[in-house]
């Protein structure tokens, strides 16, 4: 098994929390409702890492946010670490995950907003350019999300590509501000090929008296362009066939080359670890 043991004060002190992934599973979550419900939402100050399995490294990553968003921490361990303080995060925790990372020796990290640049907004312009009342109001954010409970997917590891946007009305109406967002999933293919596909969509919209015929007019654009969403993923990934991947799985952030502690917020970046077996 692996496991955080959270107590309420510094140096190993007060109420504690165990959270155990007896399994090894991937990632094993400690929701928002569940730090809560046990009086221990914003009051972690240490915590005790413990594994049974030093070949498998394991991660314990802090969140700041319910729903494991905003800024976290990640701490490496692969048998006893013992965190007497959190320096930077002392009562700041909302959310727990327990990442069990993959035991190949062979892994490589690829950080997607760094590796996509200017070519992820540049494609989503592209798109959009259809439509001469819609642009887009700031960078494509790239998402590590791990609990899409909403369609069924709490647990899995899925990449929310959310474009922020401003849609332009009629006088005297002005502009509103809209969000459309993509989840997306990663997979391996049968020829050890990286690829990606669309597992949900949605938006939001700021609302007002014409909320409701945006909404009319954005929902099926949204939705037609899953196709091309997904094919321009796919494009880019096509560079990333160097070796023959074996697993995918995603970390928030820039993660390091596990079993590298680091930290970061949600918004920033969404990391891709890929282990690999080359013939
Ligand atoms: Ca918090």
């Amino acid at each position: 098994m692996a496991s955080a043991r959270l107590f309420r004060d510094a140096n190993f002190s007060g109420n504690q929390l165990l959270i155990d992934n007896p399994g090894h599973a991937r990632y094993l979550l400690a929701t928002f409702g569940f730090l809560n419900e046990l009086n221990f939402n914003d009051r972690v100050s240490s915590v005790r890492l413990r594994s049974n399995a030093p070949a498998i490294p394991s991660m314990c990553l802090l969140f700041q946010h319910a729903r494991f968003a905003g800024d976290f921490q990640a701490f490496a361990y692969n048998g006893a670490r013992d965190l007497a303080s959190l320096p930077g995060f002392n009562d700041r925790t909302s959310s727990v995950l327990l990442v069990d990372h993959s035991t190949s020796p062979d892994i490589t990290v690829i950080r997607l907003r760094a590796l996509g640049g200017d070519r992820i907004n540049d494609a989503i312009d592209e798109q959009l350019s259809s439509d001469n009342r819609v642009r887009r109001r700031g960078d494509v954010r790239l998402k590590f999300v791990i609990d899409l409970f909403e369609v069924s997917r709490f647990g899995e590891d899925l990449m929310l590509l959310e474009i922020p946007i401003r849609i332009s009305t009629q006088w005297p109406f002005g502009d509103y501000s809209a969000e459309i967002r993509y989840w997306i999933k990663f997979f391996v293919n049968a020829k050890s090929e990286l690829q990606a596909a669309v597992v949900a969509w949605g938006y939001w919209i700021e609302g007002g008296l014409l909320t409701g015929s945006i909404e009319g007019d954005l929902r099926p654009k949204v939705q037609d362009n899953i196709g091309a969403v997904e094919s321009q993923l796919n494009s880019m990934l096509l560079e990333l066939n160097w070796h023959h991947w074996t697993d995918v799985y995603l970390m928030p952030g820039s993660a390091g080359q596990p079993p590298d502690d680091y930290s970061g917020n949600v918004d920033d970046e969404c990391s891709l670890v890929l282990p690999y077996a080359d013939e």
